[in-house]
């Protein structure tokens, strides 16, 4: 089957693939925030302290992720104002959980009034290039993920709520795209074909260059080069690329994607919630360890999210 072109809507597969992208980003998010600052984590240490952890809590990541999906469920389409005033509620409710410095300034000025897409613009010089509109952005990609028209311009505004560095935005429109075709297809036909339909998504040099790069890393036997050559940093440019490269070096096991992901060191928690985000949609949930499951802060909640969120985009899909 062709990446990216128009095919059959498995309708049964694909609620598990939404709720394998909700939970599998939760899950690399959690078993990240132990090691986030390391300069290099190994495996086994990955997989021990998810074992001997009671509860796998998540952080902002999948805070932000969670008001991405509420909002695109309540109101049926991408709604800037809702979509923001949501992460703002969503942050006065729980402020603990890690957020970077920008986005709780941001919140402040909307609930002050600034409308939701000015509230970002003087928050860094340019706008932010962090991370952080990539790492939520996965309920979007799933939401949109038969609609390759309105996925870039929806995951770009949504983006600006709190993102408006083009190097931002550029990282949440690939997250966003690696996400759909994970959900659209299942298991990639092609690392090749995947990288190749991103890569036409690529205004930035950056990105393009990192995207190039990859095809290079994915027969490699060290994990330690991808974090050398595509980064491991807060950055979007220094994350999004790694994340994706993560997913296509393990393209059949959600385990090992997440764990190397957390062994690159650096972002641990983003990159491998990126990363598990398109190694969920791509394998559904019945591929990622049930152990793991088990032990997720609010997994009822974020299962049942993803499941309203397939629901809403399947009535979007009829029309009705
Ligand atoms: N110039 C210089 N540095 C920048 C710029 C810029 N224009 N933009 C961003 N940075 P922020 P996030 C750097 O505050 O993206 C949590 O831990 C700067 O160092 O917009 O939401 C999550 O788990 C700034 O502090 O927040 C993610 O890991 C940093 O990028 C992360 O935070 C983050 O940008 C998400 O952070
Ligand atoms: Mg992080």
């Amino acid at each position: 089957m062709k990446i990216g072109g128009k095919g059959r809507y498995p309708f049964g597969p694909l609620r598990e693939r939404f709720r394998g992208c909700m939970l599998g980003l939760a899950l690399g998010d959690a078993l990240g925030v132990p090691f986030e600052g390391r300069r290099e984590v190994r495996g086994d240490q990955v997989w021990r302290a998810a074992e001997e952890r009671p509860l796998l809590r998540y952080t902002d990541d999948t805070h932000m992720a969670i008001g991405v999906a509420e909002s695109l469920i309540k109101c049926g389409r991408f709604e800037g104002r809702h979509m923001a005033e949501t992460f703002a509620r969503n942050f006065k409710e729980e402020p603990w959980r890690g957020y970077g410095p920008g986005p709780p300034r941001v919140f402040e000025k909307i609930e002050a009034g600034v409308p939701w897409d000015r509230a970002a613009e003087t928050i860094y010089p340019g706008g932010s290039f962090g991370n952080g509109a990539a790492m939520r952005v996965a309920p979007l990609g799933l939401y949109y993920c038969r609609d390759f028209k309105l996925l870039p311009e929806a995951a770009a505004q949504q983006s600006k709520i709190t993102h408006t560095h083009p190097l931002g935005i550029e990282g949440a429109v690939l997250q966003a795209f690696a996400v759909a075709l994970a959900a659209l297809h299942g298991p990639i036909p092609s690392a090749g074909e995947l990288l190749a339909r991103l890569r036409t998504l690529t205004g930035e040099e950056i990105y393009r260059s990192k995207l190039e790069e990859m095809e290079s890393l994915l027969g490699e036997p060290r994990a330690s080069a991808v974090a050398l050559r595509l980064g491991n940093g807060i950055e979007a440019f220094n994350s999004v690329p790694a994340a994706i490269c993560c997913f296509l070096r393990h393209p059949g096991s959600f385990a090992e994607a997440v764990v190397e992901a957390v062994s690159l060191g650096g972002d641990t928690d983003t990159i491998a919630a990126m990363a598990g985000a398109i190694a969920g949609a791509s394998l559904g949930v019945e591929k990622i360890p049930r152990g793991w499951l088990a032990k997720l802060e609010n997994k009822d909640y974020l299962d049942q999210l993803a499941v309203r969120l397939w629901e809403a985009a399947l009535k979007g899909a009829d029309g009705s």
